[in-house]
């Protein structure tokens, strides 16, 4: 098979970020059965074993290991461990993220930080610390979990939206920086998917009803649906392939088409 048209993951290491659960875990699966090996971190060890579990019942055997993300000398050395126990990392997927959803001016400082932190410090403190291998590999994917927060606004997720949108940037300039040692550097822009993350947004209300919030994404959605972690697996295991060696610096938006759509007539 012609290798621009390989989507295949054979023999690749890929760590994802955060990935015991939520759009790490379904972007993981995805990679993992087109071939790769997985990798994954998460806070807690307890979540780590959970997440290994998960994975094994999904037939994959993943590799699990506890890590802060923003913290970078823990970071260094999961990286030098996890060479030395799977392999250099192939694919990196930047996906741990929180959000902190409070109105601005009420935000302290601290919690602002903290989205920072985690949404757009991280994938820097991971993304320096996988690139010299890559390099000396001669090859190497870095995918960054975007946002439609990396192209909009909305009350109360400032904090998010600067992280997301600063995320996009960064993504844009390793792939200027270090597409010369063919790295390539993408983003993937979720729309309004059903994890843990969002299901504050899709609480079912006292009366019975949706949650306003839910209504708003079902009506600015063509598709009419919130969507699946599941979702992503294709778009990021394409990025993670040969067959994207000449997509660099692009944030592919998968949301459904909410971006392209002015919204349902309210009923
Ligand atoms: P999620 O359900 O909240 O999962 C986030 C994962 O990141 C959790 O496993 C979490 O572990 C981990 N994590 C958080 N902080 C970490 C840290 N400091 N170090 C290591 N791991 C950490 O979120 P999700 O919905 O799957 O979202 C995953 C990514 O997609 C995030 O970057 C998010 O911003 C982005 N995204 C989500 C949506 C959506 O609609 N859901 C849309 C666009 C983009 P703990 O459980 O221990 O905190
Ligand atoms: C929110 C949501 C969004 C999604 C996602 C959209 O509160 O608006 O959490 O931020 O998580 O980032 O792409």
């Amino acid at each position: 098979m012609d290798s621009k048209t390989n989507f295949s993951l054979e023999g690749k290491v890929v760590l994802v970020t955060g990935a015991s659960y939520g759009i790490g875990f379904a972007i993981a699966k995805a990679m993992a059965g087109a071939g790769a090996t997985i990798v994954f971190n998460d806070i807690k060890q307890e979540l780590v074993d959970k997440g290994i579990a998960a994975y094994a019942e999904e037939g994959i055997k993943a590799h699990g290991y506890v890590c802060d993300v923003t913290d970078e000398e823990a970071v260094n050395s999961l990286v030098a461990k996890i060479e030395a126990e799977v392999g250099v990392i192939d694919v990196l997927v930047n996906n741990a993220g929180i959000i902190k959803r409070i109105p601005m001016i009420e935000m302290s400082a601290k919690d602002f930080r903290q989205v920072i932190d985690v949404d757009l410090n991280a994938p820097f403190i991971v993304s320096k610390a996988v690139i010299p291998s890559m390099i000396k590999k001669g090859h190497g994917k870095i995918i960054n979990i975007c946002s439609m927060m990396s192209e909009f606004g909305r009350e109360t997720v400032s904090a998010y939206a600067a992280a997301k949108g600063g995320l996009k940037m960064l993504t844009r300039n390793i792939a200027s920086e270090y597409g010369e040692y063919n790295i390539q550097c993408n983003g993937i822009g979720p729309g309004y998917i059903a994890t843990p993350q969002t299901a504050p947004l899709r609480e079912v209300q006292p009366d019975g009803s949706r949650h306003p919030f839910d209504q708003f994404i079902i009506s600015k959605t063509p598709a009419g649906r919130w969507g699946e972690a599941s979702d992503l697996g294709g778009p990021a295991v394409f990025l993670a392939s040969d067959a994207s060696d000449f997509v660099n610096g692009q944030i592919l938006y998968v949301d459904g088409g909410i971006q392209a759509y002015i919204g349902k007539q309210p009923s």
